[in-house]
């Protein structure tokens, strides 16, 4: 089966990004890789993690359609498989990282899984999960530790990839995170602050096999 773990690499040592995302790579989807480790050692750490595992790059691109696309075809030659834009910039902004991005897809914000989420963006979600599929994006992410609020989004979403950061330290539960209609899950200090990060990726695939067999 195919593994649905995305591990958010969100350390600084660049080196040590590299080593666990080299032992990690057989139990996941993809690593994600956000600004802390590319401004703590160098953009091209991208292309070293993607030359043997998919690399998810997220850096919420949130600008006007001519800065988002100057990120995203960098992002994009770098190696990425696919960037994280943010949609509650509007349609124009949007389209342009779609357009910039070519091969490399694009993964809407829509909604967010912490607290300070529910002041602003989170009432939008509809509005923006409309923009996402308008738009022509891959995927989504939406909250892993909010099944109530994933669920109604997935149930609109079509064909868009569901991914779902809030899994661990956020208080979401991978089963619960997977019934509700995640199809990839984003945990990041769960792995990489283990002890043993290899068992506990393991220890959530498990979780998210015994969640997708029918029950
Ligand atoms: P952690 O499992 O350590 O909480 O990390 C979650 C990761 O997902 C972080 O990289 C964070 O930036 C990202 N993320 C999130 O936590 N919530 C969102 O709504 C969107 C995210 O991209």
């Amino acid at each position: 089966m195919e593994k649905r773990l995305v591990v958010a690499l969100d350390i600084k040592d660049g080196e040590k990004a590299i080593r666990m995302a080299r032992d990690l790579s057989p139990e996941v989807f993809a690593m994600k890789i956000n600004w802390p480790l590319v401004l703590y050692s160098k953009p091209e750490i991208i292309s070293e993690i993607a030359s043997f595992s998919r690399v998810i790059c997220d850096f919420k691109v949130a600008d006007i359609p001519n800065t988002n696309r100057l990120i995203v075809e960098r992002v994009r030659d770098l190696g990425a498989y696919a960037v994280i834009v943010h949609s509650v910039f509007g349609h124009d902004s949007l389209s342009a990282a779609v357009e910039a991005a070519g091969d490399t897809r694009v993964i809407a914000v829509v909604s967010m899984s912490h607290p300070g989420a529910r002041e602003f963006i989170g009432p939008l979600g509809d509005r923006l999960l409309d923009l996402a599929l308008s738009s022509g994006t891959y995927g989504i992410i939406a909250p892993g530790n909010d099944p109530e609020t994933l669920s109604a989004l997935k149930s609109r979403s079509g064909s868009l990839k569901i991914f779902t950061p809030g899994i661990g330290a956020q208080g979401g539960d991978p089963a619960e995170a997977v019934r509700a209609g995640s199809d990839y899950l984003i945990v990041g200090r769960a792995i990489y602050d283990s002890p043993d990060p290899l068992g506990e990726a393991r220890r959530i695939n498990d979780r998210i096999s015994k969640a997708t067999l029918p029950q």
